[in-house]
C-alpha cells in the first residue's frame, strides 16, 4: 500500500517541510513539501538521507546498561522503566551526598527541544548545564540583548540593498535557509560584501571580498565604525534620539585608521574604506549571523558588540530590508522557551554555584538576569526571551575541571542529549578524562557515538520524523508534525526528561503526558491545538517596523547602548577593544616558528552535520575521509600531494587528515574539517571509533587566556599549527 504523509526534516536548523512516501508502512522516499509556506518544496541533500538514517542498522533501538568496565563495549539491554528508575535512584543519591550542583548536562546545537532539559535542571536544583552555546550564537545573541534589548532573528535579506557575509558560509551551512535569500538579494541588485579568510562560493560572486587574517575582525569593525562616523555616513537622527554612548564610542575607535586596520587584518586600506562606504551608503543593509566571529576566542564577544553597533548607527534596526528583532503579532503570544524553562524556580543559592560565572561576568545567570530585567520594560510577547542564550549555562571547561579535580565542588554525574562532547568541545583530552571520571554518565542519542561508548546508560532517541515539534522564529510558528510512529523503543527528549522528573519529585511540573500536549498548551493563547496548527501549517505574524518608537529598546536606558551599561556594571569592557589572538605570528612569534601556519577549523561542508552522517553510506561515499585544505605553494614546500595523509599539530597534540590542495585561502593558512570519527571502527577503548585520530578539537585550546573575558568563548579558529607529511610509524600521535 502506498501513502504520502506530511512531516518535516530536523536534520539541521530550518526544519524544512517534507513529504514521506511510504510503501507498506515503510518510508521509501523523502521529498520536499511544495505546499509548505516557508520552504516550498525545497530540501537539501542531507534531508534526502532521512530514510537511510531512520532505518540504519546501527541505530540505537533500546536502552542499554553498561556491564563491563567503562568504555569496554559490553552492554545489557534493559527496559525504559528500569533504566529511568536506576538513573533517577542514582541521581537522588548523588544529590543527597554532594548537592544538586553535582549533576551537569552537555548540549550541542539546537536539535530537539532544550527547554525540557533546562526545566528539569532548574527543578532538580543544578545550575550546571553546559555546552557549545558558549561559542555558538550565545556570544552574538546575549550581547545583542545587552546592546539593543533583542536578538536579530530575521534579517530581511532578500529586500536588503547590501548583504555582508561576515564569517558566514551559507552555501554550505544553510543551503535552504539563508543561501537562497542571498541569491535573491543579489538578483534584486544588492551589493554583497564577504569577510572571510577563504574565497568561498559567496566570495567569488561578491562585490568585495575581504580576505581577513583570522581573529582580527574586531579591528576591521572598529575601522568601519571610525570611517562611518568620520565621513558622516551614520544615521544622525537615529543616533541622537535612540542611542547612548556615541561620544565615547567615537573616541574609542579613533586609533583604527584604515592604515592601522590594514596592518592588523591584512586587508588593504583601500578595501577597508571601500567596504565601509559600500555598507553605509547602500541601506537597508544586513549582516546575518556568522560563526566565523563567534568561534574566534578572545575577541568573539566584542565582535558581536561591534557588529551590533555597526547595524545600529547606520539606522538598520527594525526597518524593512534591515535587521528585525521583535516578534510579529500572534507569534509573540505563543508560549515558548522563556515560559517553560522555569529559571525562577532555581534558588539563588544554587544559581550562585554556577561554574564559570566567577570568571566570566556576562555569562550564565548574572548576564541573563541583567538582560532579562532590562527586557521587562517591553510589553509581553514583544521579544523572544533571552533565556536560550544565557541562564542555565555553565562554562564547559570549568565543568570538566570540576569533574576531574572535585573542585570547587564534586561534579559526579552528567547527562548528554543531542551532543557529542568528545567531538564538539575543545581540548578533547580534558573532556575524555572528565567523561571517564564521572560516577554516572547517561547519554541519549541515535547511535552509539564515541561519547556514548563511555556511558553507564544509553537511551535510544526518536528521529525527528518520529516526533513532533513547533518551530518558532520572529515571524512565524510552524508545526513540525510526526510522520511515522517511533520504531522499536526510541523516544523523544521530552519523554526522557519527564520520565526522570516524575521519578524525582517533580510530578506537578510535568502535567502534560506527551509533547503534543505541551504544544497544545503553548498554542492556547492563539486558540489553536497542535493538530490544528499542523493542518494550517503554521501561524504568521503581522510584521511591524520601528516599534521602538512606541516602546523604546529593552536595555537599562531604553536606548541602544553603544556603550553597554550592563557590561560596565558587570565589570566587562563597555566599549569594544581589539585583542590580538593568543597564538598568532604577532603575539607569539616564537611559537610561530615551530607552528608557522594559521589554523582555522570547522568550516561547514555538505552533506555532513557536525559529527553526524559518518555512518550513512551515501554521505561517506561523497566525503570518505577528513580533509585538510592547503594552498598549492604550501603543499609543494611541505612535499604534500592531493590525497596524502598529513599530520597537523598544535602544542596540544597531533591529528591526521587527508590533503586537499586548494587556493581558496592564503598560503600561510590551513583549514581542517571538524567532528570526524569512524563508526566502522572498534566501538571500545582504546580505539573508541578512532575518535583521537582526526578530531580537530584535539588541537583546540580552552585555557582561560584563550577565551573571551566576558563570556568565556573558546577558539576553534585563529590558531597556529604545523603540517607535515605523515611518516609510517608516526601516525596519530595522540592516543
Ligand atoms: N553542512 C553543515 N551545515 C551546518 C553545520 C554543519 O555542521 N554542517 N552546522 C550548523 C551550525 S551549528 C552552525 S553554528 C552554522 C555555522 O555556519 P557558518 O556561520 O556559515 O559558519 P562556518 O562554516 O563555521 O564558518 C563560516 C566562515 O567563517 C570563516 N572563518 C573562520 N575563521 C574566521 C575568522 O577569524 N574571521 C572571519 N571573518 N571568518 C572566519 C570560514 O572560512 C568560513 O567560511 O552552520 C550550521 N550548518
Ligand atoms: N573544531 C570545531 N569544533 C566545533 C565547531 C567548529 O567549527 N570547529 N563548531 C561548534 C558548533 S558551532 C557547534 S553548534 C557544535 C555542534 O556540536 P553538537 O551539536 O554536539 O554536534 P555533534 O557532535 O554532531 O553531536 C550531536 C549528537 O546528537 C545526536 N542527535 C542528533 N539529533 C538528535 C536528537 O534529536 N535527539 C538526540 N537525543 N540526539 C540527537 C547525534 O547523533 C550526535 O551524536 O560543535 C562545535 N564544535
Ligand atoms: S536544510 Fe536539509 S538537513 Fe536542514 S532541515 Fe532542511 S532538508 Fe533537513
Ligand atoms: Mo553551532
Amino acid at each position: 500500500m502506498k501513502e504520502i504523509r506530511r512531516s518535516y526534516c530536523g536534520l539541521c536548523h530550518p526544519r524544512c517541510g517534507t513529504l514521506l512516501h511510504l510503501e507498506n508502512g515503510k518510508v521509501v522516499k523523502v521529498t520536499g513539501d511544495p505546499d509548505h509556506p516557508i520552504t516550498r518544496g525545497v530540501i537539501c541533500e542531507r534531508g534526502r538521507l532521512m530514510q537511510d538514517h531512520l532505518y540504519h542498522p546501527q541505530r540505537l533501538n533500546y536502552p542499554f546498561k553498561r556491564v563491563g568496565k567503562k568504555g569496554e563495549g559490553r552492554w545489557q539491554q534493559i527496559s525504559w522503566d528500569q533504566a529511568l528508575d536506576e538513573v533517577a535512584q542514582n541521581l537522588s543519591e548523588l544529590r543527597d551526598k554532594h548537592g544538586a550542583e553535582t549533576l551537569t548536562f552537555t548540549h550541542g546545537t539546537k536539535r530537539t527541544y532544550h527547554w525540557d532539559c533546562r526545566r528539569f535542571f532548574n527543578l532538580f536544583g543544578s545550575p550546571n548545564t553546559c555546552g557549545v552555546n558558549t561559542i555558538c550564537m550565545c556570544p552574538s545573541y546575549a550581547t545583542e540583548f545587552a546592546t539593543y534589548g533583542g536578538m536579530i532573528m530575521g534579517s530581511e535579506v532578500p529586500a536588503a540593498k547590501c548583504v555582508v557575509l561576515w564569517g558566514c558560509n551559507a552555501s554550505q551551512s544553510s543551503p535552504v535557509g539563508l543561501y537562497p535569500k542571498i541569491v535573491a538579494a543579489r538578483k534584486n541588485g544588492a551589493k554583497v560584501i564577504v569577510v572571510d579568510p577563504r574565497r568561498t562560493k559567496e566570495a567569488e560572486k561578491a562585490d568585495v571580498w575581504l580576505q581577513i587574517r583570522p581573529g582580527t575582525d574586531l579591528a576591521l569593525m572598529l575601522g568601519w565604525i571610525r570611517l562611518i562616523i568620520a565621513e558622516d555616513l551614520y544615521d544622525r537622527e537615529f543616533v541622537s534620539q535612540w542611542t547612548v554612548g556615541f561620544e565615547e564610542l567615537k573616541e574609542a575607535v579613533e586609533p583604527y585608521t584604515p592604515e592601522k586596520v590594514a596592518e592588523i587584518t591584512s586587508v588593504p586600506a583601500g578595501l577597508v574604506t571601500e567596504s565601509a562606504r559600500m555598507y553605509a551608503t547602500n541601506g537597508p543593509a544586513v549582516i546575518p549571523f556568522g560563526l566565523g566571529l563567534d568561534k574566534q576566542g578572545v575577541n568573539s564577544t566584542q565582535c558581536a558588540r561591534g557588529r551590533a553597533i555597526i547595524r545600529a548607527i547606520t539606522g538598520n534596526l527594525e526597518i524593512p530590508g534591515g535587521e528585525v528583532f521583535s516578534l510579529a503579532g500572534e507569534v509573540g503570544k505563543i508560549r515558548d522557551t522563556g515560559y517553560f524553562e522555569l529559571n525562577d524556580m532555581l534558588p539563588e543559592s544554587q544559581k550562585a554555584k554556577q561554574l564559570g560565572v566567577d570568571q566570566y561576568p556576562f555569562f550564565g545567570f548574572p548576564g541573563w538576569e541583567k538582560n532579562s530585567a532590562a527586557n521587562k520594560r517591553l510589553p509581553e510577547g514583544y521579544m523572544a526571551a533571552p533565556e536560550a542564550w544565557h541562564s542555565n549555562l555553565a562554562h564547559a571547561r570549568e565543568v570538566m575541571n570540576a569533574i576531574i579535580t572535585g573542585k570547587p565542588y564534586p561534579v559526579t554525574a552528567a547527562i548528554t542529549l543531542a551532543n557529542n562532547p568528545l567531538l564538539a568541545l575543545p581540548n578533547t583530552k580534558r573532556v575524555f578524562e572528565a567523561l571517564q571520571a564521572l560516577e554516572l554518565y547517561v547519554v541519549v542519542d541515535y547511535y552509539m557515538t564515541p561519547s556514548a561508548a563511555l556511558a553507564d546508560y544509553v537511551f535510544p532517541a526518536a528521529s525527528t520524523v518520529e516526533t513532533s515539534e513547533i518551530w518558532l522564529t520572529g515571524r512565524f510558528c510552524m508545526a513540525c508534525p510526526q510522520g511515522v510512529e517511533p520504531m522499536y523503543e526510541r523516544r523523544n527528549s521530552y519523554d526522557f526528561y519527564r520520565g526522570l522528573g516524575m521519578r524525582l519529585g517533580q510530578e506537578e511540573y510535568w502535567p502534560w503526558e506527551t509533547i503534543e500536549d505541551v504544544y497544545d498548551h503553548s498554542l492556547e493563547p492563539v486558540g489553536l491545538t497542535f493538530k490544528q496548527l499542523a493542518d494550517q501549517y503554521g501561524v504568521f505574524g503581522e510584521m511591524e517596523y520601528r516599534r521602538y518608537e512606541q516602546f523604546g529598546f529593552g536595555t537599562p536606558s531604553g536606548k541602544v547602548e553603544l556603550k553597554s551599561s550592563i557590561f560596565e556594571e558587570l565589570g566587562a569592557d563597555p566599549l569594544p577593544q581589539y585583542r590580538e589572538p593568543v597564538w598568532s605570528p604577532v603575539s607569539s612569534p616564537e611559537l610561530a616558528e615551530e607552528y608557522p601556519l594559521i589554523l582555522i577549523t570547522g568550516s561547514r561542508f555538505m552533506p555532513m552535520y557536525h559529527s553526524e552522517q559518518r555512518q550513512i553510506e551515501k554521505a561517506r561515499k561523497k566525503i570518505p575521509d577528513p580533509l585538510v585544505s592547503i594552498h598549492p605553494e604550501t603543499a609543494e614546500n611541505l612535499g604534500l600531494s592531493e590525497g596524502d595523509w598529513a599530520m597537523i599539530s598544535t602544542p596540544l597534540g597531533s591529528i591526521r587528515q587527508r590533503v586537499k590542495i586548494s587556493d581558496v585561502m592564503h598560503p600561510k593558512m590551513v583549514d581542517i574539517q571538524h567532528s570526524w570519527w569512524f563508526p566502522e571502527r572498534e566501538p571500545k577503548l582504546p580505539e573508541l571509533f578512532g575518535v583521537f585520530e582526526s578530531n580537530a578539537n584535539i588541537l583546540c585550546p580552552d585555557d582561560p587566556e584563550f577565551c573571551s573575558p566576558e563570556i568565556g568563548s573558546w577558539p576553534h579558529s585563529a590558531l597556529l599549527c604545523r603540517v607535515e607529511k605523515e611518516v609510517e610509524g608516526r601516525k596519530s600521535a595522540h592516543k
